[in-house]
């Protein structure tokens, strides 16, 4: 079989979405997701001018070579663009060779370890009120696990609560370490008292603490058993965790920021971490995310992957291919998609009473109506951006 054509798709379907399509010349076509919210162009460029050209007559079958290919290839390697690129093109060889051994994809990545994967979705609100009527909304459908984030009082914007979407300039949210503290350990003491001990509850500080401040938050949380605190701390440093781990026992998650496996490597090897979140379309793909979920299990540590709003039901289907297979599964973020989603991906992962699985079809299980997705052109937009009351950028 030979690489025919690779097509970049760049729709908009209620959000931007970047998709990879290899076609081959046995009639047999593949997708992946190559979404990097607020920087889509980038990926589809990279794509068009300097990747397909170089698969062209490529057997597809030979997955780990053109990863390693366009990796290494490459020279300048890693980064968030070149890898959501590689990326794309990964997951839709996965799919080529599924559908070519006529199986659903899991069953190429060791076969089924579980029937269906515990997941969770995103729970908000501007005060604690509000946060425990959405919960119960959630709850009523069956969730389990439930992510809360919370209006910080005196903070215009909060991450998680107003997902303002900007045609012209990023949002400018403001945010203030000392109110976040105050607030976040309230927030799950109110949670715990109001829905009780047997909802999985997770947090997402969005990266934004230094780590003696992620180690007061962590510690004034363990009397609330977080299924796991996510990314505490920017990830450049990964020795800061250290500073976390020594002064608290509750889970903590990262990885939706990484783009290769090495940025696993202090946190894998001096357990600094408990669940690793990398996001399969930035990590390079399911070749990349699967070496990691392996390594990670000979530190004790499990999977999460990311699952925003922001990355097709492509990526989403193939989260939930690889959970179902590796040993190590720990829960899966999983987010609506807007209904006109449905106009051009004809699939996304089956949600019942708190677990996602697959339809037992070949691959990824997802196709994309090129048609349709010519029908929402692209629309440049952002992500905000974060300021201290003094101006001073922050992590947001
Ligand atoms: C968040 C993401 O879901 C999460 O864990 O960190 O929603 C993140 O804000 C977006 O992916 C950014 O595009
Ligand atoms: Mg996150």
């Amino acid at each position: 079989m030979k690489i025919t054509n690779v097509k970049t798709i760049v729709t908009c379907p209620g959000r931007n979405y970047v998709v990879v399509k290899i076609e081959t010349d046995e009639g047999l076509s593949g997708v992946g997701d190559a979404t990097l919210n607020g920087r889509e162009l980038a990926v589809a460029e990279i794509l068009k001018e300097h990747i397909a050209p170089l698969l062209h007559g490529k057997d597809p079958d030979q997955i780990e070579d053109i990863w390693q290919h366009i990796f290494r290839g490459s020279y300048w390697r890693g980064g968030p663009v070149l890898m959501t690129a590689l990326a794309g093109i990964d997951m839709a060889l996965w799919d080529i060779k599924a559908k070519k051994a006529n199986l659903p994809l899991y069953s190429l990545l060791g076969g089924k370890s579980r029937d269906k994967v515990l997941c969770y979705t995103h729970v908000s609100g501007r005060d604690f009120a509000e946060v425990k009527e959405n919960a119960l909304k959630y709850m009523e459908q069956g969730y389990k696990a439930l992510r809360f984030q919370v209006g910080i009082p005196g903070c215009k914007g909060t991450y998680g609560i107003e997902n303002i979407d900007s045609n012209n300039l990023p949002f400018v949210e403001e945010w203030e370490p000392r109110p976040y503290l105050q607030t976040i350990p309230k927030l799950f003491e109110y949670l715990r008292a109001e829905l009780g001990t047997d909802l999985e509850m997770l947090h997402d500080v969005h990266e934004r603490l230094t780590p003696v401040e992620a180690k007061i938050l962590a510690k004034e949380l363990e009397p609330y058993q977080l299924f796991f605190l996510e990314d505490p701390l920017r990830p450049e440093h990964k020795e800061s965790f250290r500073i976390i781990r020594q002064g608290a026992a509750i889970p903590i998650a990262m990885g939706e920021l990484f783009n290769t496996k090495w940025d696993c490597l202090t946190l894998f090897e001096e357990q600094l971490i408990d669940y690793i979140r990398c996001d399969l379309s930035h990590i390079g793909g399911l070749t990349e995310a699967k070496k990691i979920a392996n390594w990670a299990e000979v530190y004790h540590v499990k999977t999460a992957w990311h699952g925003p709003p922001d990355i097709s039901p492509i990526a989403h289907l193939a989260n939930v291919h690889l959970d179902l297979a590796v040993t190590n599964f720990g829960i899966q973020e999983q987010c609506a998609f807007a209904p006109e989603v449905r106009d051009v991906f004809s699939a996304q992962p089956l949600f019942n009473d708190g677990y996602l699985s697959v339809a037992e079809v070949p691959g990824l299980g997802c196709e994309v109506d090129e048609a349709a997705a010519a029908k929402y052109p692209y629309r440049r937009s952002y992500l905000p951006v974060s300021r201290r009351k003094d101006g001073t950028v922050q992590d947001w």
